[in-house]
């Protein structure tokens, strides 16, 4: 049967499809839901943002991300003290056995320190994260505008 080549092949690029449209990325018992880089102007560093699910019995420590489209991913947090918005380096972040931790503008972010040409409007760069049991999850990374949620 010739076709059967292309078909299936066909079949494997369209459930990879609606996997994206669903914007979850599933592993090992955490998921990331709705991930995001923030784009504001070119070369300048980008916000990375996402929901991260810890559907397992322990909790998960994210230590570090990584992407080829960022040159180094640094995990951040924004604080605001007197009116001034700052923004920390964070070492980790733990999301409890079953529980949920959001990254969003004002709070936990990845900074894309060195964005790669992949990093425009429409664009969209693979990031992977890693805890510190060693497990990774990588997800594809659109790359919106700075009014975008
Ligand atoms: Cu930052």
């Amino acid at each position: 049967m010739p076709a059967a080549g292309p078909v299936s092949k066909a079949a494997i690029v369209l459930a990879a499809a609606s996997l994206f449209a669903t914007a979850a990325v599933a592993a090992g018992g955490i998921s990331l839901e709705h991930p995001w880089l923030r784009f504001i102007i070119k070369d300048r560093p980008a916000g990375g943002y996402f929901t991260l699910h810890n559907q397992t019995d322990g909790s998960i420590e994210l230590t570090g991300a990584s992407s080829s489209g960022c040159g180094m991913i640094m995990l951040h947090q924004s604080k605001e003290t007197n009116g001034v918005e700052q923004m920390l380096p964070v070492k980790s972040v733990t999301v409890p056995a079953h529980g949920t931790l959001a990254f969003a503008p004002g709070g936990y972010h990845l900074m894309c320190m060195h964005p790669q040409p992949a990093v425009k409007l429409g664009g969209s760069v693979p990031v992977t994260l890693t805890f510190a049991d060693g497990r990774t999850v990588t997800a594809d990374f659109p790359v919106k505008g700075p009014a975008d949620r």
